[in-house]
């Protein structure tokens, strides 16, 4: 092992500077003009690149420290990279993988020919431009075999909470990740042994016997830690990132004179990088009062704390993170919104015996048919007849943008709280379609396998509480969508047909909207039109 310290260069006279930022960890692998600390003095931010390749084996600063020209940042070693990129050579260059596939190219030329059997690293996938997500639970352990499609981890971001799959099947080696740490796409999660001829579709065979003869092969065979850790081991994020957003220095600065927390700024830059002109336009709709988080519940008296145990036994649990962000995104939707809720009840007596002569053929095809969907092919239609309901109030609070595409979020209530799965294009799908899809989005949710992906786009929400009970509630807007359809359960009730008392089918519904996008008229004409349309669904047709 050769090693190199790192040393702060000359850095214009400055005698102290503050490191604002390490950009690297112990066992990352830096390249040559790398960055790897951030420096700020009275009078400019520097990245400090490092001047060789190699892999990082101690950390000689960390944040909020000062340090002066000579002073050691961290020690390389030098040789390792030189380890790396022998057989790395051969390999795609793909810095971080965007895909599962790509990652089979970063891992591919590492596959040891060990017993007829490989040791690939498994990354954490695409999670949807999540980082730094928390790894709740690790699903296996050292010796196990999993088989392709077993859940590897669980993370939760403050989005969703996600179950990895195990790509491949195979046995587990080594667990790289540990419950209540922190990943990021790219990131190893653990090391499989699989068998070979998963790999050997992968590996040119003119491959396989160069490597074999060469040296870092004969340590790969003996000693496979090794070789994953200089080979399958996935680039570091891109060094200028810090908690996630991608930021230069003197972006940084400003942000910082500006009180602005980096990670609550969208940046427009290429890869999201943030940008000044970001940060400008952030503080300006600050002050504007355009930004919502800067204003909500401003002025509102907080609820007193009460010490409950003096009342009586407690039990004390933390909210999941999925529960801490629904509470968050619901109490932002309801200060924000000015709600208004209208109620009707559908007669949904033909419906019902429609469906219910679908019953048969519904077994035969192997999907459960409820009323949810006719319920989303009936908004999709009265949404496309009511584009103000398929319509957002863009962030200037100036603009409202209608959406030509009809993608309906359904309320899923699941053991760790309240997901909305989105089905897209409701429009133009088969009632069969609708109800097969909702069955597989529902039973992702409850076992928390959606993607973030399958979490965005709704243009309306329909939360069903129908199978559950009650005659009625006021539904909160999922902004920035404008309105939501509430269904309560189905009772059969006597209604006045001119002559007399007829027992109907009537669903009880709730129409909650955003009073800024939609006045009364268009909701009553939007709810009467829904209630036709469930009335006699022949109407969806014309
Ligand atoms: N009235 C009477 N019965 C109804 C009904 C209604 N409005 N809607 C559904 N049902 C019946 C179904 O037909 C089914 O009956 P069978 O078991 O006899 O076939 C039963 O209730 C259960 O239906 P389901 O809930 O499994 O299926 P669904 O398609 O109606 O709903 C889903 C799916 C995912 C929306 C639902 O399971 C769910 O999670 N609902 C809760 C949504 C929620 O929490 N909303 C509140 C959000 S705000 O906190």
């Amino acid at each position: 092992m050769s090693t190199q310290e790192i040393k702060v260069p000359d850095i214009g006279g400055s005698e102290e500077v503050e490191v604002i930022e390490v950009c690297v960890a112990v066992g990352d692998q830096v390249s040559e003009e790398q960055s790897l600390v951030v420096l700020e003095s009275d009078k400019a931010s520097m990245e400090v690149p490092s001047p060789v390749a190699g892999k990082v084996i101690s950390l000689a600063m960390k944040e909020g420290d000062s340090v002066a020209e000579g002073s050691v940042i961290l020690v390389l070693d030098v040789e390792s990279d030189a380890e790396a990129s022998e057989p790395a050579a051969e390999a795609a260059p793909a810095p971080v993988p965007d895909e599962a596939s790509t990652v089979e190219a970063v891992v591919e030329p590492v596959s040891s020919q060990d017993g007829g059997v490989s040791i690939e690293t498994i990354p954490v996938p695409d999670i949807g431009g999540s980082e730094e997500v928390e790894i709740i639970e690790i699903c296996v352990t050292v010796g196990d075999e999993v088989q392709e499609g077993d859940s590897l981890v669980v993370l939760e971001s403050d989005k969703a909470s996600m179950e990895v799959p195990s790509p491949k099947a195979g046995k587990v080696v080594s667990i790289a990740m540990k419950e209540g740490g922190k990943a990021s796409e790219g990131v190893a999660i653990l090391d499989l042994e699989v068998a070979q001829a998963v790999s050997a579709s992968v590996v040119k065979p003119s491959t396989v016997p160069a490597l074999a003869s060469s040296p870092t092969l004969a340590l790969a065979s003996s000693s496979v830690p090794k070789i994953e850790e200089s080979v399958h081991r996935v680039k570091p994020a891109d060094t200028s990132r810090s908690s996630g957003t991608y930021a230069g220095p003197a972006v940084r600065k400003l942000a910082r004179e500006f009180g602005v927390e980096l990670d609550n700024v969208q940046g427009t830059g290429p890869k999201g990088r943030l940008l000044k002109e970001d940060i400008q336009a952030f503080v300006k709709k600050a002050l504007s009062g355009a930004d919502q988080r800067a204003t909500s519940g401003a002025g509102i008296p907080s609820i007193p704390a009460v010490d409950f145990a003096k009342f009586g036994e407690i039990d004390v649990k933390p909210m999941s993170k999925l529960h801490k962000v629904v509470s968050a995104n619901m109490h932002r939707s309801w200060l924000n919104i000015p709600h208004v809720t209208q109620f009707d009840d559908a007669d949904i007596t033909d419906l019902e015996d429609f469906r219910a002569g679908l019953k048969a053929e519904a077994e035969r095809r192997g999907v459960k048919i409820t009323p949810l969907p006719f319920l989303l092919k009936a908004c999709a239609n009265a949404l496309l007849v009511n584009p103000k309901f398929n319509a957002s109030i863009d962030e200037s609070g100036e603009n409202l943008v209608y959406k030509k595409y009809v993608h309906i979020g359904m309320a899923v209530d699941t053991p760790v709280g309240l997901m909305v799965p989105v089905i897209r294009d409701v429009d133009k799908k088969s009632i069969w379609d609708l109800a097969a899809e909702t069955a597989e989005l529902a039973a992702k949710a409850k076992s928390r396998k959606l993607k973030p992906d399958e979490m965005q786009g709704g243009c309306f929400t329909i939360s069903s509480l129908g199978g559950i009970g009650g005659n009625g509630f006021t539904p909160i807007v999922n902004a920035p969508e404008v309105g939501i359809l509430g269904v309560s359960k189905l009772a059969v009730k006597p209604v006045w047909d001119g002559k007399t008392f007829q027992p109907r089918k009537m669903l009880p519904l709730s129409l909650s909207y955003d009073h800024r996008a939609i006045n009364g008229g268009d909701a009553g004409r939007f709810f009467t039109y829904l209630g036709e349309l469930l009335a006699d669904i022949r109407k969806m047709v014309l």
